[in-house]
């Protein structure tokens, strides 16, 4: 089937034609069995009279409920719960210089991608609110093959050994006797955990950090996480650490929102995602790479294979080669995002692995993972997961083999099928692995250079602001406070005063124990690099002691734009139509959307006669799925504070620090229907009608996306 399209070069629409073998549409059909036969009653079953039992041999009821019966794979085993888009990659300038990879290589090439984005430990039905790390995959459909890059939108990991991802994995999910929590690490297990592996305190800032709460899928960065090694045609190698840098900005919501988001709307980030590409908002990032050549592979204080580190921006700049945009949602969530299976070992001529232990793994666990859930070693036939490049080999059979190989010989070196299908030379873009030399001791040990735990974790806890080191405490104060083991939490503050001693006295404030002056080392295993006591943990001293990049209101990359963002109109009967239509056409032309919320569906009458239609009605809209609040004026505007709905919806917009504005009448509601007693800078008025210094001056602080100082007015 796919072979079709092997010559194919204009690679951007490539995997969609080559879904289009595999899409069906019953549209002006007739209903049929899976044989084929039509069907001319979908409603009654087979029975022995009208009143009588169904029979055996009805084979309409048999083979529809039987389907039924075995609709269900698997969830995965982690990411289980996501969301995915078709795009495409366009590259700006060549790598030429460091990867042989076509794709890198060639700037008139569109690549088709696929891409999901997950949270990691809930099921597939929980929220998307949860505090948890995003997945980030992205499948590169290239013409030499399937290239994949799986990452985060953390930049390091929690282990640096793929031998305790089992521990980490069991240690977060529901615990294993009565399944709670769901979708949270706020429990015992995850933190008896995480106290005794002090590799995983860096990563631990920042899934305590607001990025672990994004805003939305298409504002959260990516990373490839490990460092990568990018091979060229003379067969030099350069080591490679990927990002994702999105288009509109880097932004989070507040955590008391994100638990109200959950039960308000728990697919929020999914359906954020669907509506952005439905309305043609395709959401955009920029591919970066920080590039480092072999002989400085000894040059930093950590180490380029422990996957608990990060390469500064400061020492190596991330250099942006690309974008990705996201231009279709699925035909069908089953058939794409739920059977798409990515790999980091599917990788291309021109890009290698290294060392590094946790993605040495990882090679394995990706293929033995879809065995399981897809069921059989085809899983690369299924539409979503086949490459558009020419694919010929001997392995054959297996459930499900959708391939009609033809000819008797499936095996190499043979003389009856003229050798084929042969061997690819280098110089034929046949892969070869790259030629790294190793000559060492087999050894279950740690390298001495993965044994600091703590230094990157400080550089990331004093690179953030004032307001992220607060939310850093609050979460940890949340997280911990949530677990019962009196000791679990005295580790923690044990590691956290290594990471910051303030830090560390917040959340034992809260906590309501001292910090600990001396961490007891728990009876079953040394707080070590490796249980053999080897490596206690050390801290080296960092050659950079801030990084604006980890910082989410500081990072240089920040868009200012307001381009998708939701704007809620707070609206009556009686209010003024120059005053909303002013604001709204201002909104929309900067991009955002202005959505009118009223005490019932349909149109509401303006003071001037104009019918304006509603959007959603108090009983629906919340204050936590919008970006900012408008208050209009009119004089039927006062009859909001008649509504109880409405006093919510400006006190928690309030307290989640976003901007609200309100013109004329409606700033009587502000002051008469809410806590806010106090002007502040957040809180945008004016008493004119359409007054355009407003609208510009709600645009501009929109664009900060949140006004944090609120919160020590709170
Ligand atoms: Fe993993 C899925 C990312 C470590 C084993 N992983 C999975 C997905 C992402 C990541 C984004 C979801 C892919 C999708 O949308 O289908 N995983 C990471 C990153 C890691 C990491 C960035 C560290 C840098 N993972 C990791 C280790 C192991 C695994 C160390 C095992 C040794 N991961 C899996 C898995 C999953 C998976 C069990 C579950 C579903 C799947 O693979 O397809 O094999």
């Amino acid at each position: 089937m796919k072979n079709s399209k092997k010559t194919n070069q204009d690679n951007s629409d490539g995997k969609q034609r080559d879904l289009d073998l595999n899409r069906s549409n019953g549209e002006n059909q007739f209903l049929t069995t899976n044989q084929g036969v039509k069907i001319n009653d979908n409603n009654n079953s087979l029975k022995a009279g009208e009143r009588g039992p169904s029979l055996l041999e009805d084979f309409i009821l048999r083979e529809k409920i039987t389907h039924f019966d075995h609709e269900r794979i698997p969830e995965r085993i982690v990411h289980a719960r996501g969301s995915g888009a078709h795009g495409y990659f366009e590259l700006y300038k060549t790598m030429e210089k460091y990867t042989k990879a076509g794709f890198l290589n060639n700037t008139s090439i569109k690549t088709p991608v696929f891409v999901r984005f997950s949270t990691v430990a809930g099921s597939r039905g929980s929220t998307d609110l949860a505090r948890d790390v995003r997945g980030f995959a992205v499948k590169f459909y290239t013409q030499e093959g399937i290239f994949d890059l799986v990452g985060n939108n953390v930049p390091v990991f929690f282990i640096q050994d793929a031998m305790k991802f089992p521990d980490l994995i069991h240690a977060v999910k529901g615990e294993p006797h009565n399944e709670i929590p769901q979708a949270a690490s706020a429990h015992d297990t995850f933190w008896d955990f995480i106290s005794l592996m002090p590799e995983s305190m860096h990563m631990v800032m920042w899934v305590m950090s607001d990025r672990a709460i994004p805003r939305s899928l298409r504002m959260m960065e990516g990373f490839g996480v490990h460092t990568f090694r990018f091979v060229n045609a003379q067969n030099e190698s350069h080591f490679v650490k990927f990002h994702w840098k999105p288009k509109l900005g880097t932004h989070a919501v507040a955590w008391d929102e994100a638990q109200k988001i959950s039960g308000k709307n728990s697919d929020f980030h999914k359906l954020d995602l669907w509506e952005a590409i439905d309305t043609g908002n395709f959401p955009e990032w920029e591919l970066g790479v920080q590039i480092i050549p072999e002989s400085d592979e000894h040059k930093y204080d950590f180490d380029l294979l422990d996957p608990t580190k990060l390469v500064p921006e400061e020492l190596v700049p991330v250099t942006i080669i690309g974008r990705m945009v996201l231009d279709k949602n699925p035909d069908n969530f089953f058939a794409e995002t739920e059977q798409v299976a990515f790999h980091p070992g599917h990788i291309v001529p021109g890009i290698d692995f290294t060392n590094d232990p946790l993605l040495q793994g990882r090679l394995f666990s990706y293929t033995d993972t879809q065995l399981s859930r897809l069921g059989s070693p085809n899983f690369h036939e299924i539409p979503i997961n086949r490459t558009i490049a020419p694919m010929h080999n001997n392995q054959r059979d297996g459930h499900m083999r959708q391939e009609i190989a033809v000819g008797k010989v499936s095996y190499h070196p043979n003389s009856l099928g003229g050798g084929c299908p042969f061997q690819a030379k280098i110089d034929e873009g046949g892969f070869a692995s790259f030629n790294e030399r190793i000559d060492a001791h087999k050894i279950r040990e740690r390298s001495e250079s993965f044994s600091d735990h703590f230094s990157q974790a400080v550089l990331f806890y004093n690179s953030q602001t004032p307001v992220e080191q607060d939310h850093i405490a609050n979460a940890l104060s949340f997280e911990l406070g949530k677990v019962e083991t009196v000791a679990i939490r005295e580790r923690m503050l044990g590691l956290l005063n290594q990471v910051d001693g303030n830090l560390a006295s917040k959340v034992a404030k809260s906590l309501g124990i001292p910090v600990p002056k001396n961490i007891e080392k728990p009876i079953n295993h040394g707080v070590g690099a490796d249980d053999k006591g080897n490596h206690e943990p050390t801290k080296v001293k960092q050659s950079i002691k801030n990084s604006d990049a980890l910082s989410m209101l500081k990072n240089p990359t920040i868009s200012n734009t307001i381009a998708t963002r939701q704007i809620a109109f707070l609206c009556a009967e009686g209010v003024n139509a120059s005053s909303v239509k002013a604001m709204k056409t201002a909104l929309q032309n900067a991009g955002a959307k202005a959505v009118i919320i009223a005490p019932h569906l349909g149109t509401i009458t303006s003071e001037d006669g104009t019918a304006i239609p509603v959007d959603q009605t108090y009983k629906i809209a919340a204050s936590v799925l919008f970006d900012g609040v408008f208050i209009p004026g009119g004089k039927g505007i006062k009859e909001l504070s008649r509504i109880k709905e409405v006093k919510e919806f400006i006190n928690d917009s309030y307290n989640h620090c976003k901007f609200i504005a309100a013109e004329a009448e409606g700033i009587q509601i502000i002051k008469t229907n809410s806590d806010i007693k106090e002007k502040d800078a957040g809180v945008l008025i004016s008493n004119t009608i359409a007054d355009k210094a407003l609208n510009t001056s709600f645009i501009k602080a929109l664009g900060r996306h949140r006004f944090w100082e609120r919160e020590k007015m709170l």
